[in-house]
């Protein structure tokens, strides 16, 4: 017993600590298969950006893999204490890792650990940009310091980025760094009006105010936003008009909303930071894979425009590539690509495109002594048959100029859908839309995109019946399909309207209508999956930049050019085309009331409009479909 009570007292020469955590502690390396570093980086202003280096251990004449991120570089590394980089490093980053790549992610100006002032997707120096530095020059200062700064790298350097991070993958080649060597923009905003985040052809989307709001209220992303509401839809009804909610929630000073409140036609604040138009302006240096998404909820115009735009520069097919895939936004990087909602793939189709084109692509513009990489010009996953196509261009089918002729389908009489050009002398479908009752974009509950249990990465999957069932949505399908019928480009809707109304929206929604009975998967019996939708502000029909009111009651052609698909309608199925007046609450309600500027539309501007989409002889609404014979 004497030895025990000994041994329990602490030896009288050791004081007890006054604190438990020591004055000096630096966490081992030694267990891990990488290094961070973290370095400021001196812009050509004297701003320092903040960059977090991952090294893999051992690594010499590694290549570098540069991202620049608003959404902090920090959480980019998210597993710090991990010990091996395929656990701290979000997938692509991992894989990269693994392949010997050194990962560098940059906080851009003013976000996170960055200093400097933030501005929203900052365009160019020049008239849009008073400052003296941008994306482009920050990129440039950081490629340099970085090639002349780590010791473990071959010179070589790779952009990488998904949506903001893509826009800022583009920005990198505008005047790029001699030691940029490769750049994969995946998803990137590139037209902010015409068809990503912030508007499409003229509709506001303001959910978009759950970005504004967590992304300018502070530089670090502190605030959420809550809503009164768990379902939305209540809301943004109350709120009235964008701007209503904007003030709700108290951020209607906050620059970035009062900038796209005063431009909401397509004018020079636009056109000017339009990446497709300013990358068609620059000599192609840089070998580029833009990586696209067919279902990309944020910014599903940019990859195909931009691809487009720089093939004009690409007469030796020195080094242009696309890849389109069956994607939400950023899951060909950050998830698996087996299944988007309840549509199957068949197989990982994002695993597939990083290990045999991304990597590959990497590898062969930036490793020492590499293999040229056997990258067909345009890599296409085909929905419906589920298979990759090696193409050497695209679009495949269109109006004229490409291997095959886009031909029109048009819409009937009784809600029919045929290659036929209608006879009828006077048909139309009428609906009644009523901006009290707006259409909802998916079934209700609708939650703040950013909710943590939101699948607003999923929506535009969704089955579409439950629009097919409102008396305010017209649909007209085709027979059964005895054969089937493959698309590769771009649809176009070619439409006469008209509306009781002096402005009205419209939206058409090209979509692919399950069998009735379905053997491979009974639950996806009669499923409504949208392959191809957008939607057009009427006031911008004949000049984006100069909206106008639409003459009530009389018949208007229209046109929406909707996004690219690549998409076989199997045997059995049936093609399907609903039209609909609202598209809410993600994009802002159109009072059917022309008024100056919709963002400040008043409660009393809002009215009821009788719709008619003509069917007959003399205007014969219709898709172009990129077909492929
Ligand atoms: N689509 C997002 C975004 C980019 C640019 C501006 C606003 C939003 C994104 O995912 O980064």
């Amino acid at each position: 017993a004497s030895t025990l009570a000994a041994a329990a007292v602490p030896a009288a020469a050791e004081p007890l600590p006054t604190s438990d955590i020591p004055a000096n502690f630096k966490p081992s390396d030694d267990v891990k298969d990488f290094t961070i570093r973290e370095v400021q980086i001196p812009m050509r202003d004297g701003v320092k950006l903040h960059v977090n280096l991952v090294i893999p251990k051992g690594a010499k004449n590694a290549p570098i893999i540069f991202s620049r991120t608003p959404y902090s570089a920090d959480k980019a590394i998210t597993g710090l204490a991990s010990n091996t980089y395929k656990l701290a490093l979000p997938l692509t980053y991992a894989e990269l890792a693994d392949a010997g790549y050194i990962i560098a992610v940059q906080d851009v100006r003013g976000r996170f650990r960055s200093e400097g002032d933030y501005v929203v997707a900052r365009p160019l120096v020049g008239p849009l940009n008073p400052a003296n530095t941008d994306h482009s020059t920050d990129t440039w200062d950081s490629i340099d310091w970085l090639v002349k700064n780590i010791p473990e790298t071959n010179g070589k350097v790779g952009t990488i980025g998904v949506s903001y991070g893509g826009f800022t993958t583009l920005m990198s080649l505008v005047n790029p760094h001699p030691a940029l060597g490769a750049a994969v923009p995946i998803n990137p905003l590139v037209d902010g009006w015409i068809g990503d985040d912030w508007f499409h052809n003229g509709a506001y989307r303001q959910s978009f105010l759950d970005w504004v709001y967590r992304m300018t209220a502070d530089k670090s992303s502190k605030y959420a936003l809550q809503f009164d509401r768990y379902d939305t839809y209540e809301s943004w009804l109350s709120a009235g008009s964008a701007s209503g909610m904007a003030k709700v929630l108290g951020i209607e000073e906050f620059p970035i909303f009062k900038k796209a409140a005063a431009h909401p036609a397509y004018d020079e604040y636009w056109k000017g930071q339009a990446l497709d138009k300013i990358l068609a302006k620059e000599p192609l240096k840089v070998p580029t894979l833009h990586v696209h998404s067919l279902w990309d909820q944020e910014d599903i115009y940019g990859a195909p425009a931009v691809y487009k735009a720089m093939e004009a520069k690409d007469a030796g097919n020195g080094g242009n590539y696309m890849i389109i895939g069956p994607w939400q936004h950023g899951q060909s990087n950050m998830a698996s690509g087996t299944k988007l909602g309840a549509i199957d793939f068949g197989s990982n189709t994002s695993a597939w495109y990083r290990s045999e084109v991304l990597i590959p692509f990497f590898d062969a513009h930036l490793k020492n002594n590499a293999p040229k990489a056997e990258l067909a010009p345009v890599t296409a996953f085909e929905t419906g048959a589920n298979v990759w196509h090696r193409y050497d261009r695209w679009p495949i089918s269109c109006a004229s100029g490409c291997p095959s002729q886009s031909k029109p389908i048009y819409l009937q009489a009784n809600g029919a859908l045929g290659w036929k050009t209608p006879t009828a002398r006077a048909a139309f479908s009428e609906y009644v839309s009523d901006p009290a009752r707006p259409v909802t974009y998916r079934e209700r509950p609708i939650l703040s995109t950013y909710n943590p249990n939101t699948s607003w990465g999923r929506w535009l999957v969704d089955d579409q019946r439950f629009a097919e069932a409102r008396p305010d949505v017209v649909t007209f399908v085709s027979e059964v399909l005895t054969e089937d019928v493959r698309l590769a480009g771009q649809p176009i809707a070619k439409f006469f309207a008209s509306t009781s109304g002096t402005d009205s929206d419209w939206v058409v929604k090209l979509i692919d209508v399950y069998p009735a009975e379905y053997a491979p998967a009974p639950e996806l019996a009669g499923y409504e999956l949208a392959i191809s939708m957008d939607i057009l502000r009427g006031r911008y029909r004949d000049d984006p930049s100069k909206p106008s009111a639409i003459p009530a009651n009389k018949v208007v052609p229209y046109e929406i050019k909707l996004p690219d698909v690549s998409h076989r309608f199997l045997k059995g199925h049936r093609i399907m085309v609903q039209i609909q007046s609202s598209w809410f609450p993600l994009y802002d309600r159109n009072p059917q009331t022309f008024v100056p500027n919709i963002f400040f539309a008043k409660p009393e501007d809002y009215k009821k409009a009788t719709q008619r989409i003509y069917t007959s002889a003399q205007y014969p609404s219709r898709i172009e479909l990129p077909l492929v014979e």
